[in-house]
C-alpha cells in the first residue's frame, strides 16, 4: 500500500488537497492533508467518490464507434486514430484547418491542457477555438477594470472579519471548506450577511437575509452606496489616497435611495437601512461576491456596484478587510489567461485564428461559413448539457460531418460522438494546478497506470501528429514526447521560472504561491491606468461600452411583462456534484435524489401545484419535466433547478437557456432566463 499527496483539479474554489490510498495497482481510498491551511478537513463527497470513479465499471476505457442505430461499439486504437486522421486530412484538404472545431472546457486544470492547444495551432494548422468563458469572466473583468487585478487574501484571513457578506455566493455548497474560517469568525463575534434570492444552507447562521429579485443587485448596492455617502459613513482618507472617480460617482447615486432601490429589488426599505449601517460602521469586512450573481446580462456592472461598497469603505488591504472574488495569486504561469489570447482573431504566430463565442457556442457554430464547420473535437468539457441553448448546441452538432469526444464517461456530449476516445484521469497523469481561492501551487500526482486502454491527450496527441506527417521527433518537440519523462522534463520547464518550486518539493504537499501576498493590496499598488482604484472607469467604456461608472442596468429578462415567462429561472451549482461530474456515481445518487424545481408555495398555489408534483418547466427555448419542491427557501418569483443534471438523468436545464454574452469579459448570461411552470396531468 502506498499513499501519495495530490490534490483536487476539478473547477472549484476549494481546489482540496488531500492523500490517495494505493493498493494492487488501484486508487483505494481518499484521507485529508491537514497541510493545506484552507482545506484542512480534506475532501467533499466527491472526492470522496473518486475511489469509485476511479474504477467504475461505466467508465469509458476503450476507443468506441457509434453505429448507425446509435449505439458504441469499442475499436481498436488503430481504426480509431485511422478514421480520425482521414477526416483531419479530408476537412482540411478541402475547406481549411479552421472547418475543424475545437472545443475544451473546464473538466480539468492543469498545464499539460496547453499541449492540446499546440497540437491544433502547430500541428494540424490551426482549428477554430471557443472565446470567452461559461464561468466568471463578467466578475473578473470587472475587479481587474477597478482594482487592477483579481486577487484578494488568503482564505483564513476571514477569521479576522468582523462583517463577512456572502453576496450571491453559496460556500456551504460550492465552496464548503469558506465555512470553517466563516464559522470561527462567527464564533468570534462577527455578524454574518447574506444577500441571495434563496434562503440557502449558508445562511443557517446569517444575523440578516436580504433576497432581491434575481439580477437587480446593482440597484441595492448603489443605494447601499447612497446610504454610506449620505450617513458619512464612507473612508475619507482611504478615498483620498487611493481612489479615482469618488467625485462622479458620489454625484451619480444622489437619486438611488431606498425606495429607488426596493422598487427595483422587492427589498424592504428597513433591510436595506441595515445593510448600510452594518456595511458602514463594522470594520473590517470581507465582502465576498459569488459567481452566480454575474451570470446575467448585466453581470459586470452588478460586481463593479458591488465592489464599490468595498472601497468606500476602505476595506481593501487590511486584515479581514477584502474584496473575495477571485485569488489568481497561484496561477503563477498564466494558464488561465490562455483561452482569452484568441480573441479577436489575429495571427501573431502567422497561422490563422478563428474563435466563435462559448456563450453562444450552438448559433455561432451553425453562423460559420467561411469555411462551414464540418467536424468538433471536444475535450474536458459537456457543452451538450453545460452551455446554453441545448437545442441550438444539439443541432449545430448534428450538422456537423464528424465528431470525437474524449471522455471518461458517457455524457450527453459522448452520446453525439461518432468516435468516443477515452479519457484519463488524475489519478494517470501528474501535473500541476493552481487554484482560484486558496494560494498554493499543488502537484496531481500520477500514482496508477492509465485503467483498460486509456491514453493521455498527450499520448493521442503525439500520435495524431505521426498520422499527419510529422516525424517522431518533430512531434517531441512541438508536442512533448508521450512518457512520464517527457511530462517531467515539460513541468520542470515551466517550475524553472520559480526557483522556490520544485516537483520534489510539491510531491511533499502544497506550497504557498511564490510571491504570495496573504494580504492582498497591502501595498497600496493597483494596476489600473489610472494606478488608482477606478470607480469611474474610461476602459470600462471604451472596451465595453457600458456606464464609465458602477450602474444598475435592466436585465435583459428582467423586464416585467416582457414576455409570457414570469418566473426567473436560477440553476445554481449543487454541492453533490461538480457542474456535469459525479452524478452518475452510485455514492452521489444516494444523496443527490432526482431532478427537482425549488418553488415558492405562493407561485405553487397559484398554479394548482403541490409538493412532489410532476412540472414542466418551459419557456420559449424548450422544456423540461421535473418533480416540484414547493419550498419557502426559494423567493417568489423564482425557480430554482441546479445545472448538471444530463439529459439521459432526466433534466438538462440549458434547455432553457438562451446564448447570450454578459456585458463585459465574454461571460456566459445564463440566468437571465424567465420560465413558465406548470403541473403535468395524469402525472408523467
Ligand atoms: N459543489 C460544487 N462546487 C462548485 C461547483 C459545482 O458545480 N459544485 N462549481 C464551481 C464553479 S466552476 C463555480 S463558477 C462556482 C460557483 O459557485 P457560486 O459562486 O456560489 O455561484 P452559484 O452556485 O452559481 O450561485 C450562488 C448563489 O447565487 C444565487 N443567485 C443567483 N442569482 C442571483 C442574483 O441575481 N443575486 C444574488 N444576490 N444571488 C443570486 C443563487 O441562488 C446561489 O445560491 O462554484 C464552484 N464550486
Ligand atoms: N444553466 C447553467 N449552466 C451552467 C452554469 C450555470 O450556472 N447554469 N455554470 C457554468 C459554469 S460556472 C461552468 S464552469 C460550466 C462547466 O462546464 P464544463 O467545463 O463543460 O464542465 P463539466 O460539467 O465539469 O464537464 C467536464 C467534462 O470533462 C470530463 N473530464 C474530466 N477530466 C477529463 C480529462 O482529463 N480529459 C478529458 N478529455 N475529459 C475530462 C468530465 O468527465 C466531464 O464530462 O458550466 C456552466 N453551465
Ligand atoms: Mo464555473
Amino acid at each position: 500500500m502506498e499513499i501519495y499527496n495530490t490534490a483536487c483539479p476539478r473547477n472549484c474554489y476549494s481546489t482540496c488537497s488531500f492523500k490517495v490510498v494505493v493498493d494492487g495497482g488501484k486508487v483505494i481510498n481518499v484521507k485529508p492533508n491537514p497541510n493545506n491551511a484552507a482545506t484542512p478537513e480534506g475532501v467533499c463527497l466527491k472526492g470522496i467518490s473518486y475511489v469509485e470513479r476511479a474504477n467504475s465499471p461505466d467508465r469509458i476505457l476503450f476507443p468506441h464507434k457509434r453505429n448507425p442505430d446509435g449505439s458504441f461499439s469499442r475499436i481498436s486504437w488503430d481504426e480509431a486514430y485511422s478514421i480520425i486522421t482521414q477526416k483531419l486530412i479530408h476537412f482540411r484538404k478541402e475547406y481549411g484547418a479552421q472547418s475543424v472545431l475545437f472545443y475544451a472546457a473546464s473538466g480539468m486544470s492543469g498545464l499539460l491542457n496547453e499541449i492540446s492547444g499546440r497540437f491544433w495551432r502547430k500541428i494540424y494548422g490551426g482549428a477554430t477555438t471557443v472565446y470567452g468563458n461559461l464561468c466568471w469572466p463578467a466578475g473578473l473583468e470587472a475587479t481587474r477594470l477597478t482594482l487592477g487585478e483579481n486577487k484578494h487574501n488568503v482564505p483564513w484571513d476571514l477569521e479576522n472579519a468582523k462583517l463577512i457578506v456572502l453576496w450571491g455566493k453559496n460556500s456551504s455548497e460550492s465552496n464548503i471548506q469558506e465555512m470553517i474560517p466563516i464559522g470561527k469568525a462567527v464564533d468570534n463575534g462577527a455578524k454574518l450577511i447574506v444577500v441571495d434570492p434563496r434562503r440557502t444552507d449558508s445562511s443557517q447562521r446569517a444575523h440578516l437575509l436580504i433576497q432581491p429579485k434575481p439580477s437587480t443587485d446593482g440597484a441595492l448596492a448603489l443605494a447601499v452606496a447612497h446610504l454610506l455617502i449620505k450617513n458619512g459613513w464612507v473612508d475619507t482618507d482611504f478615498i483620498a489616497q487611493n481612489v479615482s472617480g469618488y467625485e462622479q460617482f458620489a454625484s451619480s447615486v444622489k437619486d438611488c435611495n431606498p425606495q429607488w432601490a426596493s422598487a427595483i429589488c422587492d427589498v424592504p426599505v428597513d433591510f436595506i437601512h441595515k445593510l448600510a449601517e452594518a456595511i458602514g460602521t463594522i470594520k473590517p469586512m470581507t465582502l465576498i461576491p459569488g459567481y452566480g450573481m454575474q451570470r446575467y446580462s448585466n453581470g459586470g456592472q452588478t460586481t463593479r456596484c458591488l465592489l464599490a461598497l468595498s472601497v468606500l469603505t476602505g476595506n481593501i488591504g487590511k486584515p479581514g478587510a477584502c474584496w473575495h472574488y477571485a485569488n489568481l495569486q497561484s496561477y503563477v504561469f498564466d494558464d488561465v489567461l490562455e483561452p482569452l489570447c484568441y480573441y479577436p482573431p489575429s495571427t501573431p504566430d502567422g497561422i490563422i485564428r478563428r474563435s466563435i463565442a462559448t456563450a453562444r457556442l450552438g448559433a455561432d457554430m451553425l453562423a460559420q461559413d467561411n469555411p462551414p464547420l464540418k467536424m468538433v473535437w471536444v475535450e474536458r468539457g459537456n457543452p451538450i448539457t453545460q452551455n446554453p441553448n441545448t437545442s441550438k448546441v444539439l443541432e449545430a452538432f448534428r450538422k456537423l460531418e464528424f465528431r470525437v469526444v474524449v471522455e471518461q464517461f458517457f455524457t450527453d456530449t459522448a452520446l453525439e460522438a461518432d468516435i468516443v476516445l477515452p479519457a484519463k484521469n488524475m489519478f494517470e497523469q501528474t501535473d500541476i494546478i493552481g487554484s482560484y481561492w486558496n494560494p498554493y501551487v499543488q502537484l496531481v500526482q500520477k500514482v496508477v497506470e492509465p485503467a483498460g486502454e486509456v491514453k493521455t491527450e498527450v499520448t493521442i496527441y503525439h500520435r495524431l501528429a505521426q498520422d499527419l506527417g510529422f516525424t517522431k521527433e518533430q512531434a517531441d518537440q512541438v508536442l512533448i514526447p508521450p512518457t512520464d519523462q517527457g511530462v517531467t522534463d515539460f513541468l520542470n520547464g515551466k517550475l524553472s521560472a520559480f526557483p522556490q518550486l520544485s516537483l520534489e518539493q510539491l510531491k511533499q504537499g502544497p506550497v504557498l504561491a511564490p510571491g504570495l501576498e496573504e494580504i492582498a493590496f497591502t501595498d497600496g499598488v493597483f494596476r489600473t491606468p489610472s494606478g488608482k482604484i477606478e470607480l469611474y472607469s474610461q476602459q470600462a467604456a471604451d472596451s465595453w461600452g457600458v456606464n464609465p461608472l458602477p450602474s444598475y442596468d435592466v436585465g435583459v429578462d428582467a423586464t416585467e411583462g416582457s414576455n409570457a415567462y414570469p418566473l426567473y429561472l436560477m440553476s445554481p451549482n449543487t454541492k453533490n456534484r461538480i457542474h456535469s461530474q459525479f452524478g452518475n456515481l452510485s455514492v452521489v445518487k444516494m444523496v443527490a435524489g432526482e431532478p427537482v424545481a425549488l418553488i415558492n408555495p405562493d407561485d405553487a398555489r397559484e398554479r394548482g401545484i403541490a409538493n412532489g408534483d410532476r412540472v414542466r418547466v418551459y419557456n420559449s427555448r424548450g422544456e423540461v419535466v421535473v418533480t416540484a419542491d414547493v419550498t419557502f427557501a426559494n423567493r417568489k418569483g423564482c425557480v430554482t433547478i441546479p445545472n448538471g443534471w444530463w439529459r439521459t438523468q432526466g433534466c438538462s436545464v440549458n434547455l432553457l437557456s438562451e446564448g447570450r454574452e454578459t456585458d463585459m469579459g465574454h461571460g456566459t448570461a445564463f440566468h437571465d432566463n424567465k420560465v413558465e411552470v406548470e403541473k403535468l396531468n395524469g402525472k408523467a
